[in-house]
């Protein structure tokens, strides 16, 4: 439907000249495209078949003027539309990105109209799990060896809303997820990275073989690969002339990143050269270290002194919601990882603790198995409390695994767990589910449970 409500006067809405782009799309990606449309005096229509997408105001207040359609059905394309860029969480298969397909226009993505703008080297990052956490890291120790960096993309800044940070930047890095890539053209990075693969919005992908395509062109135009040696299959992915950096949790080649044991305990190393006591990394598990490593090697690939970037791993204290300790009170260490959102996350933080366990997981499967999560869980002391859309499918697959407890929201999650942990044990929410049946986002999830917990008083 057309809009006509609160801000939008169809009489008031019409605009003077005709839009020369659609944006499809009204949440942080449409908005940004709106600021940059309108700072380059370009009109534009915006559509999103949600009926109140969260986007809508900041559009507004950019464009007063703009054509916003809202809900189905969806407007014909206009006779004057030349270019239609799509969000990353639009269909691509709606009708009207067929339409635009039939009629040839110019089909772009947020990520291929900042490439083109872009003056700086980007380091561009994926992977299932630990994008934004290297994303992050990498914006951090970049920093620290005196490189000033721009950081956004699916980390939360929308990659357009960085061209206005731009003036004096030397280096962009920018984490992109599948959905992104598989809605831009390949970006010219001056290195790239999959950190790891794992299924994950195959509902979306269809299936895993597609969701590896669309990962995969992160390395198709990059002018440097970093790629994970404990993830064999990656290397394939990048194409034979482009210059590879490795790293992983083995000893190193001469060049390459990696672990070695010496007389100080383990160590970050590139060849020979000691970088970095792994005890001396602010951030626990394993998964970390081979995170920093990842890092390292982009920072290394776009000119950064790897010595500082080293050092300035040790002030890294990670993203929220991400083994994130709320409390420790009566001996009991509570955990948010709500950004465990696919299975493989949720069994890297299992292996990350050794203690007695109770798991709060649930949500939305978003398409995926259980049976990697009932094996890690067999024969340890763990049980499991269950909550959210697809609780009762996991609930199948754990069945016989460990003590298993079906909840309906958060505080009633943290009260069981409560009931059912002892001092020594620790209480992790991660969830193997994305949030958005319950929740607006992971992290409305993680500050849900973190304020739970805290009402549990001292
Ligand atoms: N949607 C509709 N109808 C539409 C358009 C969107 O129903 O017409 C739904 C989508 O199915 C989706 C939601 O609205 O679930 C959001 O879609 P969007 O394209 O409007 O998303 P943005 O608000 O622009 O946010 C996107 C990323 N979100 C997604 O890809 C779903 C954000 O990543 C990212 O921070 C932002 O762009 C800026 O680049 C979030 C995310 O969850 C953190 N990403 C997924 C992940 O990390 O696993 C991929």
């Amino acid at each position: 439907m057309m809009m006509s409500a609160m801000k939008i006067d169809p009489a008031a809405n019409a605009v003077s000249v005709e839009p020369t782009a659609l944006v499809m799309g009204m949440g942080l990606t449409g908005a940004s495209c709106a600021r940059y449309f309108a700072a380059r005096g370009i009109a534009a229509e915006f559509v999103d078949t949600r009926a109140a997408p969260p986007g809508l105001d900041a559009i507004l207040d950019v464009m007063p003027d703009a054509r916003v359609h809202v809900g189905g059905p969806m407007p014909a394309l206009g006779a004057a539309i030349k270019r239609v860029v799509v969000s990353p969480g639009v269909d691509i298969g709606a009708a009207l990105l067929a339409e635009a397909r039939g009629r040839g226009l110019d089909i772009v993505s947020d990520i291929d109209l900042f490439v083109a703008e872009c003056a700086v080297p980007i380091c561009a990052i994926t992977g299932s799990n630990g994008k934004s956490t290297v994303t992050a890291m990498l914006g951090e120790i970049l920093t620290a060896a005196g490189m000033r960096a721009l950081v956004g993309g699916n980390i939360g800044t929308p990659a357009l809303d960085l061209l206005d940070a731009a003036d004096g930047a030397e280096v962009c890095v920018l984490e992109l997820s599948s959905f992104q890539l598989e809605r831009s053209r390949p970006v010219p990075a001056a290195a790239a990275v999959i950190l790891n693969l794992s299924p994950d919005h195959l509902d979306q992908h269809g299936d895993m073989s597609a969701y590896i395509v669309a990962k995969a062109r992160i390395y198709e135009a990059c002018r440097h690969g970093v790629v994970n040696r404990d993830a064999p299959a990656l290397a394939g992915l990048v194409p034979g002339s482009t210059p590879v950096t490795t790293y992983g949790m083995d000893r190193p080649a001469a060049g390459q990143f990696g672990v070695r044991r010496t007389a100080h305990g383990e160590c970050i190393v590139r060849g020979d050269e000691l970088l970095l006591s792994i005890d001396d990394l602010a951030l626990i598990g394993r998964h970390n270290v081979s995170n920093a490593m990842a890092a390292l090697a982009l920072g290394a690939a776009v000119g950064a002194n790897v010595n500082i970037m080293a050092q300035a791993l040790k002030q890294f204290g990670g993203l929220p919601h991400r083994m994130q300790v709320v409390s420790t009170a009566h001996g009991i260490t509570w955990i948010d990882d709500s950004k465990a959102t696919n299975v493989d996350a949720a069994l890297t933080s299992l292996a990350a603790i050794d203690d007695p366990l109770v798991l709060i997981a649930g949500g939305d499967a978003k398409g995926g198995t259980f049976s990697a999560l009932a094996t890690a869980l067999a024969g340890r002391d763990a049980s499991v409390i269950l909550l959210g859309r697809d609780a009762a499918l996991i609930a199948r697959e754990l069945d016989g695994v460990c003590a298993l407890r079906m909840v309906t929201d958060m505080r009633e999650a943290v009260g069981a767990a409560r009931d059912l942990a002892a001092p020594g044990h620790t209480v992790l929410l991660a969830p193997a589910c994305s949030s958005l049946d319950m929740y607006r986002s992971y992290a409305e999830r993680g500050d849900v449970f973190a304020a739970a917990v805290a009402g549990l008083g001292q």
